[in-house]
């Protein structure tokens, strides 16, 4: 019989990938869309899929709603990846991202208990809970330190996800999922601005790239990993909690470097902290630039995982190293550039 999915964030980044998997596995996606005076269908355009989804009217905020698209379509199975995702806006929008990503969790869980209890629920949790880090690797047994009102938001989610597991007994998964990148990337997050940057630089439409902390570490994989993670979760026999990561750790500035050669520069940096500055040798012009109003207020200086629990249980590994991310990511916007296709 035909399964059928509800992804809430489809017209996200983890949205394109996760409906391109499920509709090639033959389910039927309910995409819950929130409503924009321009619809935002680029990425699902641009993954070939659009055609292929259900869409619906959805909000994190309005319970009648979540009500209702969930009592309209009768999922199997619901992939709640919609949120307010920029730590660097939830300080700004510190109420709105506790709204939509705490207490839309339990709003969309509530719904559930009450129209069908055994319908599959996927929680996109985050590395940003582990924030100052206890320890190193992080792995589901890591305590928790936010360091932003998103990684505090998230945190409840997670919570709220686990409690109703075990209150209520549904099948209640919660990824936790480190950073996770494409060419289908928002523009503000920090590899596809250097990217998109960087393309810009080199056909002359920019200057240089101006960036925060460069010192920050990430466990960066390819997003397409990682909703083939999502979607194994769901697949056993109970829900539970899992890291997805790669286990390996680079800086900012080291994506800079990567991402830069693949685009034309030679970038060496010269100078310390907001006087740092990345210098192409092959021209001696700086493309790069730190800007200290792009610093958070508190950050998460590094992340790394370990996801033996996810191999072990759900068979599942990362396929792209990080050199081929960057290399991906840069490819993909050189020629958006070059061909002034740059849609999203
Ligand atoms: P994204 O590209 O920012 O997509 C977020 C999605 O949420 C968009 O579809 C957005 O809709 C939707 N949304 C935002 N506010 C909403 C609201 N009030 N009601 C309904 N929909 C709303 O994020 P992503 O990178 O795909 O990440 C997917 C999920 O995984 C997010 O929950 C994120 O926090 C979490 N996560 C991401 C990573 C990562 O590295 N990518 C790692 C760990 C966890 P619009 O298109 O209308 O804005
Ligand atoms: O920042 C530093 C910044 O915004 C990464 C989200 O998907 O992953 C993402 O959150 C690092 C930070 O991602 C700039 O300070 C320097 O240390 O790309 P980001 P994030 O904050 O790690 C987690 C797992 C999620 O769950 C989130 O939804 O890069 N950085 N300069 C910068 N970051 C940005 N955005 N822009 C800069 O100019």
């Amino acid at each position: 019989m035909t399964k059928t999915a509800l992804i809430t964030g489809i017209t996200g980044q983890d949205g394109a990938y996760l409906t391109r998997l499920l509709l090639g596995k033959g389910y039927r996606v309910v995409g819950a869309v929130r409503r924009n005076s321009v619809p935002n269908l680029t990425r699902l355009e641009d993954m070939g899929v659009l055609k292929d989804v259900e869409l619906v009217g959805f909000d994190l905020l309005e319970l009648s709603n979540i009500i209702h698209v969930i009592e309209g379509c009768r999922p199997d199975e619901i992939y709640n990846l919609a949120a307010q995702s920029f730590v660097g806006a939830s300080f700004d929008l510190p109420v709105y991202t506790g709204d939509c990503d705490a207490l839309g969790v339990v709003r969309i869980l509530e719904a559930i208990r009450m129209i069908n209890p055994k319908t599959r629920f996927y929680q996109a949790s985050t590395s940003e809970m582990f924030g100052k880090v206890r320890e190193t690797p992080q792995t589901e047994m890591t305590p928790f330190h936010p360091r932003s009102p998103y990684g505090a938001a998230k945190l409840y989610g997670h919570a709220i996800t686990v409690n109703y597991r075990e209150s209520y007994g549904m099948h209640a998964s919660s990824g936790i999922l480190f950073n996770h990148e494409s060419p289908l990337r928002g523009q503000e997050f920090v590899t596809r601005k250097v990217t998109l940057g960087l393309a810009r630089v080199k056909h002359g439409h920019a200057e240089m790239v101006e960036l925060g902390n460069l010192d920050a570490k990430r466990d960066w994989g390819f997003a397409g990993d990682y909703v083939e993670g999502m979607w194994r979760m769901l697949q056993q026999e109970a829900g539970d909690d899992y890291v997805l990561a790669t286990g390996q750790t680079h800086a900012v500035r080291d994506f800079v470097q990567l991402a830069g050669r693949v685009i034309g520069f030679d970038i060496a940096f010269e100078g310390h902290g907001a006087s740092e500055q990345g210098i192409d040798r092959k021209s001696g012009k700086t493309v790069v630039r730190v800007n200290e109003k792009l610093y958070r207020p508190a950050e998460v200086d590094l992340l790394l995982g370990h996801a033996a629990k996810a191999e072990r249980k759900l068979g599942w590994k990362h396929t792209v190293s990080f050199p081929d991310l960057a290399t991906g990511m840069a490819e993909a916007d050189e020629q958006r550039v070059r061909d002034n296709a740059v849609r999203f």
